[in-house]
């Protein structure tokens, strides 16, 4: 089936719903024949970039190298869909400089603070506020919020499947 690369680059807190809302996604473009990989923590951070931490430094090269690979993955002919907190503007910018015009469709998955908080799913923001994972995003290292994501997800007022939904009519592929 003939496709156009695309890469889907989900950025947002920790806890917004990122990973989640790409697999369903991912899931969807399976189902309709598209050829699709995500890219996140999971299969990234574990392997090719477990030499990096939580710095603002390694952040950074841990966004370069996912753009590079994501690069690579467009090149075969792929959608990617990339999932990490990305937290800084000039990075993601960088990410989108590497792609063909309309290729790279940012995706700002968009949860206040105090409700990823409250929600806690992993439990990471309470460890974070009694000081036992320093650098965390939100609390004592920045997130600088899209201000021209191609899609903005209300994350904290819809279900997981309700915007996965908004995702795929964006990319009129619903
Ligand atoms: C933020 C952290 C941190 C710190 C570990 N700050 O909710 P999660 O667990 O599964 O997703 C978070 C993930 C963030 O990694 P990324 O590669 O997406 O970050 S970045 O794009 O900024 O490079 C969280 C976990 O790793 N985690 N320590 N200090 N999140």
């Amino acid at each position: 089936k003939g496709q156009q690369p695309k890469v889907l680059w989900f950025t947002g807190l920790s806890g917004a719903g990122k990973s989640t809302i790409a697999n369903l996604v991912d899931k969807r473009l399976h189902a309709l024949g598209y050829h699709s990989f995500i890219l996140d923590g999971d299969n990234v951070r574990h392997g090719l970039n477990r030499d990096l931490g939580f710095t603002d430094e390694d952040r950074v090269e841990n966004i370069r190298r996912v753009a590079e690979v994501a690069r690579l993955m467009t090149d075969a002919g792929l959608i990617v869909l990339v999932s990490f907190i990305s937290p800084f503007r000039a990075e993601r910018q960088m990410a989108r400089e590497r792609f063909e015009d309309g290729e790279f469709i940012e995706i700002f998955v968009d949860v206040p603070l105090a409700l990823a908080e409250q929600r806690d799913v992993k439990g990471l923001y309470r460890k974070a506020r009694a000081g036992q994972i320093p650098n965390f995003t939100g609390i004592d290292s920045p997130y600088e919020a899209p201000t021209a994501a191609e899609l903005h997800l209300p994350a904290g007022e819809q279900s997981p499947e309700q915007l996965a939904q908004q995702v795929l009519k964006a990319l009129r592929l619903d």
